[in-house]
């Protein structure tokens, strides 16, 4: 499952298209990073240069023009280098198989930026990245020194970030087929989880499992550092330690997805260790289960960003009222935020080349009004800390996460991640199969 070459270029295209006359885009991917002496990590490309390239190489750069042209500027072809650390497009390559109009190897960079630059009105770069401000500030000030000899620098920078990001936010066809993949590997990664987990093995035994289906599927890498988190580990948001031992009685959260093609899965299941939920733990978990389908009702075309968040907060209080964990008035409990002390992240994110992905949330200060092609994150939860006295020692150490990826459609949310089992019933049912 690959995304064609012409689409890249359309993407081009169309980034261009959103900017002035007379503009050029720079951007670069990124490099090699050491793990240790001389091992490095796998290289992951730049989720924007990505998109708007597909070149999975490091240490390359892309130089957009008007109607998408692009000269890529990559790590040359070195037959040596190559024998040991395997092939490189180089930069015929580079133009045969990325549609590159013309593209040359990277100690050319500095050369190609300053013809690219010489003469155009508006550069366009992503303010955040450091490296490539400095190189396009060396440039124009290479430029305007070159004036007397006729080299015209640009007068105007554009932060390019928020136009890819609002790109990004729509996902095409090929896109979603992506993700719906990546989405359906880490479902039978949780499925496979969930049917092995045994009291007495080690959280990292379970994560092993995820690792195992993801690899095998052809998902060579997590989106994110998985979390496989036992008892009131489930508590601490990000635990990625996953080295406790997992005790008959405890809940499982499991925050893990697949990465396929540069584009994240993202799902959380919470599930008990003995395959049975206790009465406590059962309470709980149907609250943060209506909170996700009370969310879920407010995902479709037209409705704010908040509502699906705003929703699933009322539920959760609603639940924590009924159970004891909060007393008083619903309505001024959401407001003074009390319920922050058992639900502190918000209900999703935008997804896609990034778990957290890009996009606004907010527009001229409003919640941004959701449309076709959007893919977010639904994901409540409530955690009781194991030292919270304020609470019936019963719920203390419980901590609860259900979480599943959509698109919004026309005709109401899709949910890429369907078919794991997330009612009681189900995930009781799917544990109890050998
Ligand atoms: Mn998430």
């Amino acid at each position: 499952m690959k995304i064609e070459t012409q689409t890249y270029q359309a993407r081009r295209e169309r980034l261009m298209q959103s900017l002035p006359e007379n503009s050029v885009v720079v951007i670069r991917t990124g490099e090699l990073s050491t793990r240790n002496n001389d091992c490095e990590y796998e290289f992951r490309p730049h989720s924007s240069f990505f998109y708007l390239t597909g070149f999975p190489e490091p240490s390359a750069y892309a130089i957009i023009r008007a109607g998408g042209e692009m000269t890529l500027v990559t790590l040359p072809k070195d037959p040596e280098k190559e024998q040991w650390e395997g092939f490189r497009f180089g930069s015929e390559g580079a133009m045969q198989s990325f549609g590159a109009t013309d593209a040359l190897d990277l100690d050319g960079l500095d050369d190609a930026l300053f013809s690219a630059l010489d003469g155009t009105t508006n550069v366009a770069y992503l303010f955040d990245d450091g490296v490539l401000r400095e190189k396009v500030a060396d440039c124009r000030d290479k430029l305007s020194a070159r004036a007397r000899a006729g080299a015209v620098a640009p007068t105007s920078f554009i932060d390019a970030g928020p136009i890819i990001a609002e790109m990004r936010l729509i996902k095409d066809k090929e896109e979603i087929a992506i993700m719906e993949a990546a989405a359906q590997i880490s479902v039978e990664a949780h499925k496979q989880a969930m049917k092995s987990v045994r009291p007495g093995m080690m959280e990292y035994q379970l994560e092993a499992e995820l690792n195992y289906v993801f690899m095998k599927s052809g998902a060579r890498q997590p989106a994110y550092n998985n979390i496989v988190a036992s008892g009131s580990n489930a508590c601490v948001l990000h635990y990625i330690k996953n080295d406790e031992p997992i005790e008959d009685g405890d809940l499982i959260l499991i925050d893990a997805g697949a990465e396929l093609g540069c584009y994240a899965a993202d799902i959380t299941r919470t599930f008990p260790a003995n395959g049975k939920f206790s009465e406590p733990q059962a309470a709980l978990y149907q609250v943060v289960l209506d909170a996700y389908h009370a969310g879920m009702k407010k995902l479709v075309v037209g409705a704010p960003y908040e509502a699906f968040h705003n929703a699933a907060v009322r539920t959760l209080t609603e639940g924590l009222v009924t159970h004891g964990l909060l007393s008083g008035d619903v309505d001024l409990l959401i407001e003074s935020k009390a319920y922050r002390d058992f639900y502190m992240h918000n209900t999703g994110h935008w997804l896609g080349l990034d778990v957290h992905d890009c996009g606004a949330y907010k527009v001229a200060g409003e919640s941004r009004l959701l449309e076709e092609g959007m893919v977010l994150t639904i994901e409540p939860g409530l955690y009781v800390s194991a030292d919270n006295e304020s609470v019936d020692e019963k719920w203390r150490g419980i901590g609860i996460r259900i979480e599943d990826d959509v698109l919004i459609r026309a005709e109401g949310p899709y949910v890429l991640t369907h078919g794991l089992a997330k009612e009681i019933a189900d995930i009781e049912a799917l544990m109890a199969q050998d």
